[in-house]
């Protein structure tokens, strides 16, 4: 019963009532008495909170972003689950924390499949609501059995966890193979010239960014030193398929052109597109017309050019007649990072750009900027424009959109915060675990953030950033402190005692 009170409530929303009144059984009702609009989620690789200027406090300009923020709910308080790709992306999907899953940490390119065909996930879940569901731009989160033949069919895939359609890069954009997969084969790969993938060794003969320094456009000042392509130089390595690898500067415009398509294709029918952007993770390498349009060198420019894609895709919808049936969620996997690897100018021309936004810490951080990003959902005509201060983090998506659609989930993390993602309650979680590396925690409570002592150095090797470890507890009152700068931890005895055994409880859960 409670289920149709709450698509009633989800109707009132979207201003249909005829329907509302016949939704009485939301879980057996027809597609016409469920809500099913289109879900789009546009996810950024490594964007600060401060990189969009929706949040007023960088200096780098994001009208596209920033255009549907204000046509729908900019988020102060939306959350990744962790400080780096692989497991963000594995709870966005599965709706279930990181840690449960051993291997969900930042993967190399040759890692098999993270993610069971068994498994509940996002896609999956939408699928059996009637979405038709894809996947464009970045994976990173294993492929294969653990054998892959990359001339062969490579599977498992996306493809068997939920989407219809793939069109990914496989791992990173710094990370071999650099070519593209389409529903679980390598595109434009030429059977004479076999790809070959080793994170082990080089392929005798090969040139690597180490040994021919001349050979790179882009030097590498930590790892990335491996197998070449397009004149940089990458972590792994890989021989042949020439004809298949990518040209970095031209990736915006292959996924925006997969983005569109697949809209197209499937405009006449509830679809699910998780979009996910490359940039701005190393290396940085926009097309030619945005290189030097931030006057923050690549790491602005690729910001710029993710910012123009942003741009087209909500146009399409306009275009289509689709953005009033759409929900459109923007996010990032991780907060920001500048030097990750590539000598490209990213802290020498950052000027007065704050992409932490208010916090400490960045990408790999147990800090606030590690986890705590952009967040905009936009649902055009049914959602009034509006910031809010709900706390939402990318893990309730599955729960959250099974209740709109009417589905069940499994998702053990997950939770229905579909009327904190719609606008409609202004509190959303009262508590959150976000993660760090090496298995590092924060707990949010009640505006609360807890996190137990941690070895490790304080700050993410070469990078620079706040790692958030320490031998301390540490206690900080996000609401009144959200810059971290005080540690209450001595004061509130109390209060860490019992922040301490919830997120123990969650963790045995
Ligand atoms: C690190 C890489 C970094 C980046 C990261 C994954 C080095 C020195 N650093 O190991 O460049 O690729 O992995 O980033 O190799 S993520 O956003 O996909 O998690
Ligand atoms: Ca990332």
């Amino acid at each position: 019963a409670h289920l149709s009170l709450l698509s009633a409530a989800l109707f009132s929303i979207a201003g249909c009532s005829n329907a509302a009144t016949e939704a009485t059984d939301i879980t057996t009702a027809t597609s016409s008495t469920v809500a099913k609009p289109n879900i789009v989620i546009l996810y950024t690789d490594d964007l600060g909170y401060g990189d969009v200027s929706a949040y007023k406090s960088g200096t780098l300009p994001t009208p596209n972003i920033d255009k549907l923020a204000n046509e729908g709910i900019l988020f102060n308080r939306g959350y990744a689950t962790a400080g780096t790709c692989t497991p963000s992306r594995y709870s966005l999907l599965t709706g279930e924390y990181p840690f449960r899953k051993k291997r969900a940490r930042v993967l190399q390119g040759d890692a098999p499949m993270l993610i069971t065909p068994e498994q509940q996930t996002l896609p999956k879940m939408l699928q059996g609501a009637g979405y038709t569901t894809g996947v464009i731009g970045k994976w990173h989160l294993g492929l294969g059995d653990g054998n892959i033949d990359w001339n062969g069919h490579i599977t498992p895939g996306a493809n068997e966890i939920g989407f219809d359609y793939s069109y990914i890069m496989g791992a990173t954009n710094d990370r071999t193979p650099n070519v593209y997969v389409k529903n679980g084969r390598v595109v434009n790969l030429d059977p004479n010239d076999p790809l070959e993938i080793s994170y082990k060794k080089n392929f005798p003969g090969e040139p690597t960014g180490k040994k021919n320094p001349e050979l790179l456009k882009m030097k590498f000042s930590q790892g990335h030193n491996s197998s070449i392509n397009n004149g940089v130089s990458r972590i792994g390595y890989q021989r042949g398929g020439k004809s298949a690898m990518w040209v970095d500067e031209d990736m915006a415009d292959l996924f925006n052109d997969e983005a569109l398509q697949f809209v197209e294709r499937n405009k006449a029918k509830p679809f699910f597109l998780f979009y996910a952007f490359h940039q701005p993770h190393v290396p940085r390498m926009p097309n030619q017309r945005f290189v030097g349009k931030s006057g923050q060198g690549p790491r602005g420019d690729a910001i710029l050019e993710a910012d123009w894609q942003v741009g087209q895709f909500m146009q399409k919808l306009d275009d289509l007649g689709l953005s009033e049936n759409t929900i459109v969620i923007f996010s990032s996997d991780n907060g920001h990072v500048l030097d990750d690897g590539y000598h490209d100018d990213a802290e020498e021309k950052l000027g007065d750009h704050t992409p932490w936004g208010p916090f400490r810490g960045g990408k790999y951080s147990l800090l606030e900027a590690g986890t705590h990003v952009p967040f905009i959902v936009r649902w055009q005509g049914k959602v009034k424009s509006q910031t809010s201060n709900a706390l939402v983090s990318q893990h309730d998506f599955i729960a959250s959109f099974a209740a709109l659609t009417g589905q069940k989930t499994t998702a053990m993390d997950s939770e229905n915060q579909i009327d904190a993602l719609l606008g409609k309650d202004e509190n959303g979680r009262d508590h959150l675990v976000v993660q760090g590396t090496k298995n590092s925690f924060s707990y949010h409570q009640d505006g609360w953030v807890y996190i137990p002592p941690h070895k490790g150095k304080g700050y993410a090797t070469f990078v620079g950033n706040e790692s958030g470890f320490s031998k301390e507890t540490q206690l900080y009152n996000l609401s009144k402190d959200p810059g971290q700068t005080t540690n209450l931890a001595e004061k509130h005895p109390e209060k860490i005692a019992e922040m301490k055994a919830a997120l123990e409880a969650i963790k045995a859960k």
